[in-house]
Parts: structure tokens; sequence; C-alpha cells
């Protein structure tokens, strides 16, 4: 049985289009997913702003919020949570250049709006929690805008989503680079500091993706203890990549697994989900993938992160400790991989 909780966004299975090619897949309903989701094992699902109302910009706000309510009926239909809601700053003419550091104020403005009626879809969903990814925030052109300006500019709409509701809380999830250049808030130490300068850092922290801190260079585990060690985990994506290429959001585990049963060992020594936290996927399909498949990527993912967790369960501290002491790397480090390849 495992420790944790597990959640998933509906874009997680999706219809295999790329930048290079149309879809491959059908396309499913959301309910569809919901009852697979919860047959699957997963408790929670997360969400965009437009995954829940997908028409929202014609919308007034309490209209958002009554289609919001018919998502909610939806999801306890199926007896699963809302984990988070995301404005989605991307996909909008209003969001070429970005949404909180546009160097639009119209476009500027019409991101809080969004981000405003994000907080109140989520408190239709009963979640407190809004993710923002920041996709367009930051230079596809350096000189076009000031990095100094453009951190002001994130610290403020954030300050502004806290007053707007006294509880909820706001989770960045870095992420370096693509489809932006020079992103402003590319790592979890990025997430810390602004979380720091906003006006209630504890309820600003950060969201790890596997994927996004490989991209960046760094160790995800490590990462994930850096927020960890603030108490500013609010959720996890976690996936796999291939080296530092486009953002390619592998099943779990498949590509370095070493480093995802790391990410599973960190997470399990320092209590994660005792608050509530969901162990979040962020996993895509293959683009050969069948229809009958849609969802394997997800079942795959979540049986490799239950399979390490029965190894991180066995990991024998007393055998690490007595490495430490006489200075036997290589004898720690054998014992981790005979550990994972011979159980
Ligand atoms: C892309 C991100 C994306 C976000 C999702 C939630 O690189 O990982 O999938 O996690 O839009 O905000
Ligand atoms: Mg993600």
């Amino acid at each position: 049985m495992s420790k944790f909780k597990f959640s998933v966004g509906p874009w997680n299975v999706h219809e295999g289009a790329d930048s290079y090619g149309p879809a491959t897949r059908k396309s499913i309903s959301l309910e569809e997913k919901f009852r697979r989701f919860k047959e699957i094992g997963f408790d929670a699902v997360q969400f965009h702003d437009d995954d829940v109302v997908p028409n929202m910009n014609e919308l007034s706000n309490e209209e958002i919020i009554a289609e919001a309510k018919k998502v909610k009926a939806l999801l306890d239909k199926y007896d699963l949570k809302a984990e988070f809601v995301a404005p989605r700053l991307w996909m909008d003419p209003h969001t070429i250049d970005g949404g909180y550091m546009s160097t639009s104020e119209e476009d500027r403005e019409f991101a809080m709006w969004r981000s405003y009626r994000s907080i109140d879809i989520a408190r239709a969903l009963d979640c407190d929690l809004i993710v923002l990814w920041l996709a367009r925030e930051g230079t596809l052109c350096a000189e076009s805008k000031s990095p100094v300006w453009a951190t002001q500019k994130l610290v403020e709409a954030i300050d502004k989503m806290l007053d707007y509701d006294k509880t909820i809380r706001v989770c960045i999830e870095p992420k370096p680079n693509e489809p932006i250049d020079r992103s402003i808030c590319g790592t979890m130490g990025h997430v810390m500091a602004v979380s720091a300068a906003t006006k209630d850092p504890k309820r600003v922290g950060g969201n790890l993706e596997s994927a996004h801190a490989m991209l960046a260079g760094l160790d995800p585990a490590h990462e994930i203890g850096f927020a960890m060690a603030f108490d500013k985990l609010f959720t996890v994506h976690l996936n796999d990549q291939n080296g530092i290429r486009y953002d390619q959001d592998k099943s779990f585990g498949v590509e370095n697994l070493r480093a995802a049963f790391n990410q599973v060992k960190v997470l399990l020594e320092n209590g994660y989900g005792s608050k509530g936290e969901y162990v979040g996927l962020d996993v895509k399909a293959m683009r050969t993938t069948s229809d009958a498949d849609s969802y394997k990527h997800l079942e795959n993912s979540l049986k490799i992160f239950k399979m390490l967790e029965e190894k991180a369960e066995k990991f024998d501290y007393k055998y690490r400790d007595e490495c430490i002491k006489n200075r036997d790397f290589e004898g720690l480090e054998m014992y981790v991989i005979e550990l994972l390849l011979r159980g």
C-alpha cells in the first residue's frame, strides 16, 4: 500500500498533436477521463482554469462560478478531489508576450483577471491552491524586457492574488525555458526568493517538476529537498526527461531510474503528503500511442512510483551510516544499484 495520494491533469490524456504534426488519437470527454483516473488509482485532478470552464473569456464572473460548480459535481460523482487550478496564460492572444510581466498594460490586466477567476474556480471546486506555470514569463528577445522590472511585476501579481483571497495558496512551477527563451523564475531557488519577497511567504511555495529541473541541469530530488527544507513544497509534477532538449514529460522513471528513486526517497523521508499534498504526475503519452493505450503512460508512471516506494521503504539506513563512517561511498553506491536491480 502506498503512503501517498496521487493526482493528474486532464491534459495528460491528449490527442497527440505536436508542433510538427496533427492529432493521432481521438479526444476523450472530461467525465470519461475522471472515470478512468479513479479506476487507475488517482485521488485528485489538477486543472487549468479553462479545463474547468472552457469558454471562460466569454462568461461573466457569476457564470464562471456556476460552470465550475458543475465540474465539482462531476468530481464528486467519481469521488475525486480538485488539487489545484492554474490560469492558462499562454494560449490567449492577450498573453503573446506573457501575462504578469507582459509589456502591454492591458494584457497584464487580463492576466490578473484570469488569476482572480482561477481563484473563484478553485473555491467552487473546494480547493485552495493556484499553480503558476509561468510559460511565457520571460523574454524571447533579451533586450525587450528588464529582468528587474519583470521580477518585481511577478511579486506584485502574486501579492494581488494573496489579497484577493486571504487563504488561497500560490504555487510557482519553475521552468528555465520553453516556450520562452529566458524565463524569469527558472528554478526552485528562484521560487524561494520570490516567495520571500511576497506579503505572505507562508502562502507562496513551489511545484517541482522533474523534467524542468533536469532542463535547468539540476537534480530533481535536490530541488524537492531544497523546497522541503523551507516547508514550501506544495506539490510535485513527477515525470522524466532525456537530457537537456525539448521538454519531454516522459513517464516517471523510464529514463533516469536512480534519479527517480531519489525523488521518491526524499519525499518519503520527509513526510511529504502529511499536510494533504498529492504526488502529481505531469506525463505525456507518445505520439505513436494508440487510442486503446491513451492511459498507459499514467498507469506505468504510478506503477513505477509505487515500485520505487517499496525500494525506498527497504533502504537500509544502518548500512548507509556504516558506509558514511567508513567513507565507503563506493559501497553505498553499489548498495543502491543492487537494491534497484535485485531488490
Ligand atoms: C509545462 C508544464 C505544464 C504545467 C501545467 C499546469 O511544461 O509542465 O504541463 O504543469 O500547465 O500549470
Ligand atoms: Mg508541469
